[in-house]
């Protein structure tokens, strides 16, 4: 049964095509620097906005139903891997991301979700192998329930971990059989509201407790797979512990996790903690924790967590020149954590979203593959440090200075030149490469 009969299979028609369900950059088997599109940007579905979110705001209910016209939950949830398996089809994602309780709603008791959950892998699995189509990574929803008010793994609650433990057990095994090549953890509630009821040290500890059971049990499963931390700053707690890149990288070294564990990076998560997407992703891939990605947009005039799909090619540009820097994804993708906005209320549009995403992301790898062959920027950053290499810049970075012989050098000097960082040339440079013949 079709669930999207009048959308068509989405096909790659050129920058010239004005049809608004066609690709006009993505062309998924186009080779560039010797692999197509598609494999430099393994597109995923997120199957929380995507198959279940309806539009709901704390204002309003939903503007999209989307149990496509089942009322038990397993029909629907069953209805749902179906339409969702279309939808991937048609838009040619190969990958698709999950929570435990996006496939399968939870059931009165932990023995009965799980069934479900067997019953929608069956169904999952079936539509696997009918397209090759997996997942990019699986997670369990850990902040949805009451239960999690107050945290999962940095619950006050030890009963409330344990419950989080048997819910990640569940979502490894569940990622291992679906062949998923990462498992994620974002900390939903792992915060605080309030210091005054906060015991921070044990909640910290206990995170890394959990992530160490998870890593331990996964890899004892078969799991070869990448862990990803998901950092985020705030929403829904007031303070997330994850709050960014650098946060969370200490927090993996701290624990002796970080050589099972790197970092799925959201651009809208980076604009909260107040940096931009691509300073997100520098950090990853400098400190060697690239992993993921969950693309999205935020909006500059709001203060949370829109989840927009990325329209702007600036910053799906300097996001690919890092991807590109950091060699490629090997085992992450390119996630659309992106929901549309609620008055956009017909499938339609779902379409158009992901459709204006992916052309986005395969524009930005256009640009970051013209802008390293351009050389401008990456010649300038050499030249910048390039007294570095030599005299007494090399003595510095070789270990051989001393404060001594720094005071000496310096006592000899009158005043020491200073260079031009020349932004305004560099971003003319960037429009040059976007926009020049
Ligand atoms: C929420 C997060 C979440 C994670 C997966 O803000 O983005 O959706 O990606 O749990
Ligand atoms: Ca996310
Ligand atoms: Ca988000």
């Amino acid at each position: 049964m079709a669930y999207f009969p009048a959308i068509p299979q989405i096909a790659y028609e050129g920058a010239k095509s004005k049809s608004s369900l066609a690709f006009h950059f993505y062309d998924p088997d186009e080779v560039i620097l010797g692999k197509p599109m598609r494999d430099h940007l393994r597109f995923a579905m997120s199957y929380w906005h995507t198959m279940c979110a309806e539009g709901a705001d704390m204002f309003g209910v939903g503007t999209l139903r989307k149990n496509y016209g089942q009322s038990d939950p397993v029909a629907s949830a069953l209805a749902k891997a179906d339409a969702a398996f279309e939808l991937m089809q048609k838009l040619r994602l190969d990958f698709y991301c999950f929570h435990d309780r996006d496939i399968a709603p939870e059931a009165e008791t932990l023995a009965e979700t799980n069934a479900r959950l067997d019953t929608v892998a069956d169904r999952l699995e079936e539509l696997q192998q009918a397209t090759g189509i997996r997942p990019l990574w699986g997670t369990a929803n850990l902040f949805g329930h009451p239960r999690y008010q107050n945290g999962a793994a940095s619950s006050c609650s030890p009963e409330v971990f344990a419950f989080a433990a048997a819910q990640v057990k569940k979502a490894i095994e569940l990622t291992v059989r679906l062949g998923g090549g990462g498992y994620v953890f974002w900390g939903g509630r792992e915060g605080y509201e309030t210091l005054l009821n906060t015991n921070y040290a044990l909640e910290q500890e206990n995170i890394a407790r959990l992530f160490t059971l998870a890593r331990d049990y996964a890899r004892s499963i078969g799991f070869t797979g990448s862990f990803y931390i998901e950092p985020k700053p705030r929403e829904p707690m007031k303070h997330q512990y994850d709050y960014d890149a650098a946060t969370a990288i200490g927090f993996l070294r701290k624990y002796g996790l970080e050589g099972d564990f790197k970092l799925n990076i959201e651009a809208n998560h980076a604009t909260l903690a107040g940096h931009t997407f691509q300073h997100e992703l520098r950090i990853a891939r400098e400190e060697g924790f690239f992993g993921s990605i969950d693309a999205n947009i935020g909006d500059p005039l709001l203060g949370w967590d829109t989840d927009q799909f990325p329209t702007n090619v600036y910053d799906s540009a300097l996001a690919m020149w890092e991807v590109l820097e950091a060699g490629g994804f090997t085992l992450g993708g390119l996630n659309f954590d992106a929901k549309t906005r609620r008055p956009s209320n017909r499938f339609e549009d779902l379409f158009q979203a992901y459709i204006a995403g992916m052309d986005s992301f395969a524009l930005g790898l256009r640009v970051a593959v013209k802008l390293r062959a351009d050389g401008r920027l990456g010649e300038f950053v050499q030249q910048r440090y390039a007294g570095y290499q030599t005299g007494l810049g090399a003595q510095i970075t070789g270990g051989k200075a001393t404060l001594q012989s720094l005071e000496a050098w310096a006592l000899a000097q009158g005043e020491v030149a200073t260079t031009s960082g020349r932004q305004e040339y560099l971003e003319a440079v960037l429009n040059d490469v976007m926009f020049g013949g």
